[in-house]
Formats: structure tokens, C-alpha cells, sequence
């Protein structure tokens, strides 16, 4: 049976990207791209689209009943920043998607699911430098509870149901063809387009904060990688630590600096911070690199070349 995938919560920061690399690797009209918004007119024009609101199973079951649906890739969900701003809405979404999802799996309606978690499950506890794979996981915010339950019902429903779930733990993913919406490493992203834009940018983080991060290159291709890896391969059916770079406020500013001299950051720490102190500052991911391979390929100097470069292009293209 040919595989036909649906990725719930497309329009987002990462859903959008991954959307656009799967339809190259299996046609535009095998993957079918849903949110509970319309997506940017790439997302729009290049193949299928439905309105779904992801925590609602029987519009999930329609549509894969329609498509003949075989892999779900569920992205929507409600990030850091503002789960503590809608905690029990934060929890709504990022749960009982989930459990709609690993349902129909159970049922037998769909094969494979991938499902993100986040280097948020581990709180001010955890060890902070190289966090290990299995470490204490204590997460004080929303969004980190609700990836730390998730991780466990995609291990329960696995063990129980032989469900074929599969999980990250993404880092903060930096992009550029995509804004990402309510998370706290945003700042990294904001920071390419404010040097561009004026020459400045006010972080609401201090400068000597230390996150792992990760280009959304590497994130897409290592979600890829993953769900194509013989299941026999795959350890660990909570989810797996991945990583690739970890920088602080001030040294992906020097960086741009190095192809922006005139630019200037200012520091306005806010809410946000206590969120940020709370997670790891590197991350172990020895267990990705054994299992199956794993390898990212952007340092932050690669990264910050690859944005800027495709911004100034995007610019200039929207100036003609
Ligand atoms: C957030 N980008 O900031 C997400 C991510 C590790 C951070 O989970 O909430």
C-alpha cells in the first residue's frame, strides 16, 4: 500500500517546512497539509489542504478515511511562552491531539505517527551541560508537563498496542521561510530579521543565556530520517534527545555582526527568562547517533550564512 501522510498543525514554524521537504521526497499529492488555518500560498498551491482542529478525532478519522491516510505527523500544538500565558488550553491542544492520534493508530486506521517533543521535558533539576538521554525530568513549565506526559503515552500506547510512534526532543529550531509562533528561543529567529530590518534587535533574554538550538534543516532531516528508520532500529518510544548547536544571546549576535558590523543588540529580559533558566544549555544525543545514524550538518556560523544569505535574496526578489 503506498504511504499518504497528513500533517496536522502544517502551518506552523516547523509543520510548514517539514510539509514542503515531504511532499518533495513523495509527491505533492501523497501529503496532505491541514491546520486549523489556511497555510501561505506555497503550502496552499503545491498540494491537498483541510481545516482541522487536531484535537477533534473524527475530523482527523474523515480525512484519513478520505486520503486513505497511512502516516500522521502531528505538529500542532501550543509552545512555551504562551502555554503559560493558556495553561489549560496549552494542555487541551498538546494532549488530547495526541490521544486522538495514538487512537486511531490503535484502531488500526493509520500505521505510523511521528509526534515532537521538546528539551523542555527536562526542568531546573536536570543536569545542564550534555544532558544525558535518561535524566531527571522535573519541567516547571506547561508546555514541558504536557511533553513529558505526551512522551509517556506514546511509550504506554507503543509497549500496550504496538503503536508505531515515534518522538524528538527538538531543541529550539531556527528558521527563516517560516516565523515559529509563542516559543521562547523565538528570539533566534527574530534576531536575523530584525539585524536586516533596522540594524538592531532587543532580546528578551540576557545575553549570557545558553539553549541548545538547532537550523531547521537539520530538524526536518532528522524527523525524515527518523520515521524511515526500520522500527527494529528505534530504543526509545518516548523520545529521543536530539542536538546540533547550543549559543547564547551574545554569540549568534557577534555572529551576525560578522556580516552585519553595524549591528546592535540590546537586553530586555522578560517572563520569558525564567523559562529559559529552567531548561538544559547542551544536550546529549548520543542515543540518536547510535540507534540510527543521526548527524546534523549546521553549526551557528553555517546557519547564520544560510539565513542571511536567503533573506537578503527574499528582500531583493520582493523589492523587484
Ligand atoms: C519553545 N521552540 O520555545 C520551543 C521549543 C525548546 C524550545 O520547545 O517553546
Amino acid at each position: 500500500m503506498k504511504d499518504v501522510l497528513l500533517i496536522l498543525g502544517a502551518s506552523g514554524q516547523i509543520g510548514n517546512e517539514l510539509t514542503q521537504s515531504l511532499r518533495k521526497i513523495y509527491g505533492n499529492e501523497r501529503v496532505i497539509a491541514s491546520d486549523i488555518r489556511e497555510g501561505n500560498a506555497d503550502m496552499m498551491n503545491s498540494g491537498p489542504f483541510e481545516l482541522i482542529n487536531a484535537t477533534d478525532k473524527n475530523q482527523i478519522l474523515q480525512i484519513v478515511q478520505k486520503y486513505k491516510v497511512t502516516q500522521v505527523y502531528l505538529l500542532a500544538a501550543m509552545l512555551s511562552a504562551t502555554a503559560e500565558q493558556h495553561p489549560q488550553k496549552a494542555w487541551n491542544l498538546n494532549i488530547n491531539s495526541l490521544l486522538a492520534v495514538l487512537d486511531l493508530a490503535k484502531e488500526k486506521h493509520i500505521k505510523q505517527i511521528y509526534w515532537p517533543s521538546s528539551i523542555a521535558v527536562f526542568g531546573p533539576t536536570t543536569p545542564k551541560q550534555n544532558t544525558p538521554q535518561k535524566s531527571v525530568m522535573e519541567p516547571s513549565t506547561v508546555y514541558g508537563i504536557s511533553k513529558l506526559a505526551g512522551e509517556f503515552w506514546c511509550n504506554y500506547y507503543h509497549d500496550k498496542y504496538g503503536v508505531d510512534v515515534r518522538s524528538l526532543r527538538y531543541p529550539g529550531i531556527i528558521s527563516w521561510k517560516s516565523k515559529p509562533g509563542g516559543g521562547t528561543t523565538d528570539y533566534a529567529v527574530d534576531i536575523y530579521f530584525s539585524a536586516l530590518e533596522e540594524s538592531k534587535y532587543t532580546c528578551f533574554l540576557s545575553e549570557n543565556t545558553r539553549l541548545p538550538m538547532m537550523y531547521m534543516d537539520d530538524a526536518v532531516n532528522a524527523t525524515i530520517q527518523l520515521m524511515q528508520t526500520a522500527s527494529h532500529k528505534i530504543k526509545e518510544r518516548t523520545a529521543y534527545n536530539l542536538s546540533a548547536i547550543s549559543f547564547t544571546p551574545k554569540e549568534i549576535a557577534l555572529e551576525i555582526k560578522k556580516h552585519i558590523p553595524e549591528f546592535e543588540i540590546l537586553y530586555k529580559p522578560d517572563f520569558r527568562q525564567k523559562i529559559a533558566d529552567s531548561w538544559p544549555q547542551s544536550i546529549s544525543d548520543s542515543k540518536a547517533r547510535e540507534d540510527w545514524n543521526w548527524q546534523h550538518q549546521f553549526d551557528l556560523s553555517s546557519m547564520t550564512k544560510d539565513i542571511l544569505t536567503n533573506l537578503k535574496e527574499q528582500r531583493s526578489t520582493l523589492k523587484l
